[in-house]
């Protein structure tokens, strides 16, 4: 059951996920946390899609957490409060198919840990990101300080946190946060034709590339090179391989099939 504030559509082969809380800058409660990790752990699967794109009701995609939420919470809740955002991205990021983030406007703490854990963002020029947790007192708690370092640096993320810097979408696409700048109001648009050109590509390749190859990136030489050829073997070994391999042989790929 899709929660309130998340709509959901499916578009052929995509599922189009919409965070719907605009009145609130499509803050992140507890119940919408929750609701997100179900969508991606329980729904998602049981739709049969194959890509999809995130994006956010409204002028902005995410303000982050939901401040009105932040009690007073002692050590242990707080700490099992970060697990449950973990919990819930690491659906996202090792869900059970690739994700594409359309931003714009506020791409802002808990925002930016869920853009982060996402394999492919799409910012129009409207963007801005920034992690105000630096200037309330408190520090990320979403997975950004293992996920925001691995796209744009630890001495960026220290200086966002330290001086409270917020990145434009020319200066943010500069810097690796996201891989495409579009102009106001076409994130979505072409999120959804990157997903749909993801989409068409085999379930294996996919597969390895949202949960073989940021594992392989993280070991050392010797075991990544080990694990790549595993993961290639098996890739390989797939019928839909040999059937394309065999269709590029045979000259009936469909040549220059650009990316949308
Ligand atoms: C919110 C939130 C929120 C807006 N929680 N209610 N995140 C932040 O520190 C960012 C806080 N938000 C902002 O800086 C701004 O709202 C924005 C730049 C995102 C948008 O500005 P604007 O002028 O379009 O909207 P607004 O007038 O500031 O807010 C509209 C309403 O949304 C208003 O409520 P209203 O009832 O008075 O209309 C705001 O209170 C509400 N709102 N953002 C709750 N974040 C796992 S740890 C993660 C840690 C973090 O994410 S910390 C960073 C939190």
């Amino acid at each position: 059951m899709t929660h309130k504030d998340i709509l959901l559509e499916i578009q052929g082969p995509v599922a189009v996920i919409r965070l719907n809380r605009a009145a609130k800058r499509n803050a992140l409660s507890d119940s919408l946390i929750l609701g997100l990790r179900e969508l991606f752990e329980l729904e998602l699967p049981q739709t049969g899609v194959r890509a999809a794109v995130l994006d956010g009701a409204g002028e902005h995609f995410c303000a982050g957490l939901d401040l009105s939420e932040l009690k007073e919470r002692d050590a242990g809740q707080g700490l099992h409060h970060s697990r449950m955002w973990h919990a819930a991205l690491e659906q996202v990021q090792y869900g059970p198919v690739p994700v594409v983030a359309a931003l714009h406007g506020a791409v802002v703490g808990g925002g930016l840990e869920l853009a982060s854990a996402c394999h492919i963002r799409v910012a129009d020029e409207s963007t801005f990101y920034a992690l105000p947790e630096g200037s309330r007192g408190i520090f990320v708690g979403g997975g950004g300080a293992v996920r925001i370092p691995r796209l744009i640096g630890a001495a960026r993320m220290t200086d966002m946190m330290l001086t409270g810097r917020v990145y434009n979408a020319h200066d943010g696409e500069r810097a690796g946060f996201a891989q495409y700048l579009v102009p106001p109001g076409e994130a979505s648009a072409r999120a959804l034709g990157l997903a749909t050109r993801i989409a068409e590509n085999a379930p294996l390749t996919n597969y390895a590339l949202m949960h073989a190859l940021p594992r392989i990136a993280e070991q050392p030489a010797d075991q990544g090179f080990f694990t790549e050829a595993l993961m290639a073997a098996i890739a390989q070994s797939a019928p839909e391989a040999k059937s394309r391999v065999k269709a590029f042989l045979d000259g009936t790929t469909v040549k220059g099939k650009k990316a949308p």
